[in-house]
């Protein structure tokens, strides 16, 4: 039942992101004409990270940041478990919000303690190609040097494997915004509590994100 509870608020999130959208508008494209006026300020270049599929949060982040006029979402990169399931899942979620236009990028598959509850969702969508997370992400850096914000509210992998590849163009980002869960501490210890989802990858990644040159947050 539990299971069920989170795919109809899945549902209605998508119905609610495509009734707010009216028009057949994304937020990259906003109809009236106060939202024309919005436009004109400059949106932020991002770029959102993430294992959705899961807990419902990572939908609700997703369904905010295309509702949101101040920012550019220049393509969304999952990671965590079985990637090609998620990047499915986020094709359906953003044709539910017409704004399929937006690139979805798929990171390395890996292995996955919890549960991949929106599975079943995921499956009602056909699967096709997706470009690498990793070659994405560090192509619209460098496109982007200096404008880009990255938003992880996911495991690391990715992160991780893009420093490791190409830490310079890494740290051309704007800034780095995640859920690093606990950065120096880690959760190797019997004294830890309250492991964050986003910390299930090693906690390299995020100190790495620490290093000079990398905004975060
Ligand atoms: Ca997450």
């Amino acid at each position: 039942m539990k299971i069920l509870r989170i795919v109809i608020v899945v549902m209605l999130l998508g119905a609610g992101v495509r009734a707010a959208f009216g028009q057949g508008e994304s937020a990259n494209r906003p109809a009236t004409a106060a939202a024309k006026s919005e436009a004109q300020v400059t949106p932020e270049l991002a770029i959102l990270d993430t294992d959705i599929g899961d807990d419902i949060d990572d939908a609700f982040a997703l369904g905010l940041l295309l509702r949101s006029p101040e920012i550019k979402l220049l393509g969304i990169t999952v990671t965590y478990g079985d990637t090609e399931l998620r990047a499915r899942l986020t094709d359906r979620y953003l044709e539910g919000a017409r704004a399929r236009e937006i690139p979805v990028a798929v990171g390395r598959a890996t292995p996955q303690s919890n549960v991949f509850s929106q599975a079943a969702y995921a499956r009602r969508e056909r699967a096709h190609s997706h470009p690498d997370a990793v070659r994405f992400l560090l192509d619209q850096i460098n496109a982007h040097p200096g404008q880009i914000t990255l938003i992880g509210i996911g495991p690391m992998v990715n992160v991780k494997d893009a420093i490791a590849r190409a830490p310079d163009t890494f740290r051309k980002l704007k800034r780095v915004v995640m859920m690093g869960g606990s950065v120096s501490r880690g959760y190797d210890t019997a004294t830890s509590t309250n492991r964050s989802g986003t910390s299930l990858a090693p906690p390299t990644a995020p100190r790495r994100c620490w290093h000079p040159g990398c905004r975060c947050s």
